[in-house]
């Protein structure tokens, strides 16, 4: 039984100190906003797919290696000997503000193709399928394979759930309304910052988060609207918020939550996830999450 399957580009990703301009030492990871949802959700104890490509090269088996310690299965992820795995720099500048430099054009995480998308559904229909919009940016192949993803999700009747990412460096935002907006007729779940939320122009998606940082967030259903504020906690890298807030949400869809505990499952999740440094090592498991419940009764 596989709760969520989700696709996209992994890479190495190095982490600078300081400035990458002075030099110095610098920490290897790995980093994917697809993985990085996977991991949050293994940590919660639900059944993930990460589907992604990468090449015959040790950034690849790192990224494999870490995934698979992180109980993320991996069966469907596929390894090319025709390109390299991509990989991005972090160079921290506040506890807010990340430069990212992408040295990803052409790699291996940008051949994933609709044949990968297919043999990921071989292995079982997920309940979720969760997408987002930095992979159609990454090539054609990569569009399609997301295309797809929503497409079979949608025929065989999982929830399909979409977060903008818009990321200004791969594209326009005319470049991804153009892309995105057709996507999301078959989109159940739209997840956005504010400032991204125009990308999605007119569409039809029953339910809508939205993401307000420090200010919590808001989910819109037929049902209703409700907001919740985020947890106070010394931020010590905001990389990877916005994922840990979707691997938060979407295990409480998980697990049957309503609408209001999921965005306060999201909150929490989110909460953990800056208070550490790294994109994903923060993300708590449940033991962690009921740390937060009793900071909070206290
Ligand atoms: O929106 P977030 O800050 O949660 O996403 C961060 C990720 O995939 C990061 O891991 C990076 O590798 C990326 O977004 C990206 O491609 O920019
Ligand atoms: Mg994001």
């Amino acid at each position: 039984m596989t709760d969520v399957l989700t696709l996209g580009e992994t890479m190495g990703a190095f982490r600078a100190a300081g400035p990458f301009r002075l030099g110095g030492t610098a920490e290897l990871t790995v980093a994917g906003a697809e993985s990085n949802v996977a991991i949050g959700l293994a940590r919660l104890g639900h059944a993930v797919r990460w589907t992604g490509v990468n090449g015959a090269d040790e950034i690849g088996s790192l990224v494999r290696r870490t995934l698979l310690a992180e109980q993320v299965d991996i069966a469907a992820a596929r390894i090319t000997p025709d390109a390299t795995t991509g990989l991005i720099l972090f160079e921290p500048r506040t506890a807010d503000i990340t430069r990212v430099l992408y040295y990803r054009g052409g790699s291996a995480g940008s051949r994933l193709s609709t044949e990968d998308v297919r043999r990921s559904f071989d292995f079982g229909v997920p309940r979720i399928v969760h997408v987002t919009g930095i992979t159609p940016a990454l090539s054609e192949s990569a569009l399609a394979a997301v295309t797809e993803a929503i497409h079979l999700g949608h025929e065989a009747g999982s929830t399909v759930s979409f977060d903008i990412n818009f990321r200004s460096k791969l594209w326009s935002h005319e470049e991804a309304s153009k892309v995105i907006q057709p996507l999301l007729a078959r989109v159940d779940v739209l997840i956005a910052s504010d400032d991204e939320l125009p990308i999605a122009g007119d569409h039809r998606v029953p339910e809508v988060v939205l993401k307000h940082g420090a200010d919590g967030a808001t989910v819109r259903t037929p049902d209703g609207t409700w907001s919740t504020a985020a947890h106070r906690v010394t931020v010590a890298d905001t990389t990877g918020a916005g994922d840990a807030f979707v691997a938060g949400y979407l295990s409480g869809h998980l697990d049957g939550l309503d609408p209001e505990a999921r965005l306060r499952r999201g909150n929490a999740v989110a909460a953990f996830a800056v208070a550490t440094p790294g994109d994903w090592q923060g993300l708590p498991t449940r033991a962690d999450l009921e740390l937060l419940d009793l900071q909070a009764g206290s």
